[in-house]
């Protein structure tokens, strides 16, 4: 998967590609990423990208032109292009699992009091990653990122992706490492048992009761 994320902050994006996982990921070759400063696409005095608004208000808003040049230099018929903006749709972990077959992605970091309408016409899914307002699109770019190339075959083993939280709807199930006692709080009796269908089911129950105890509106 290739992936570009068009931001005015590159040094917000790159650290977090650096390290990690996702690090791994780049190293392995399954995903690229590009992170374009859509500044330089600019075609008036000092790299300007955002005006006033029309009609008035506060904050300022980003201009059509840098960033419709940049994708008209990078979309392929193969592209998704993506609004990070508080308006958009709020991000699932369906939606990464459906991104994630997807072979080119473009991802705009709207900032300041948003980007100009128009700017919607080239874009394939607004996106927002919760009911908050961010200073920007950056955060939620890295969040889509992360949620997106961690399900990518070969990032991470297919055993840690089969019962994690989310998937069927559920939380995941609570897990315990050593040691057996600690201060006083002992590990479930069944772990122990060495008995994998008894195992299996107690984490199935356990998994309905988290999530009916801590997310009863993922049951619904
Ligand atoms: Cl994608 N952008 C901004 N600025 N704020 C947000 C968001 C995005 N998602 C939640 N809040």
């Amino acid at each position: 998967m290739k992936i570009d994320i068009l931001t005015l902050f590159p040094e917000m994006i790159t650290p977090v590609l650096e390290s990690s996982i996702i690090k791994r990921a780049i190293t392995k070759g399954l995903v690229n990423i590009n992170v374009i400063n859509f500044r330089k696409y600019s075609k008036l005095n000092n790299n300007q990208v955002d005006d006033t608004s029309f009609g008035g208000g506060a904050g300022m808003v980003l201009m059509c032109d840098p960033i419709f040049s940049c994708i008209d230099e990078i979309r392929t018929p193969e592209s998704k292009v993506i609004l990070m903006t508080p308006s958009g749709k709020v991000f699932k972990e369906k939606m990464a699992l459906d991104l994630s077959k997807e072979k080119h992605l473009i991802i705009i970091c709207g900032h300041y009091e948003g980007v100009d309408e128009r700017i919607l016409s080239i874009v394939d899914y607004e996106i927002s990653i919760g009911d908050y307002v961010l200073t920007g699109g950056e955060l939620a770019s890295l969040v889509l990122c992360d949620s997106i190339i961690r399900l990518i075959p070969g990032v991470i083993s297919e055993e840690s992706l089969d019962s994690e939280s989310f998937s069927d709807n559920l939380l995941d199930y609570p897990v315990y490492t050593k040691p057996q006692v600690y201060r006083g709080m002992e590990v479930p009796e069944v772990l122990l048992s060495g008995d994998h269908a008894k195992i299996d089911e107690w984490r199935h129950e356990q998994r309905i009761k988290k999530t009916q105890e801590k997310r009863p509106d993922l049951l619904k």
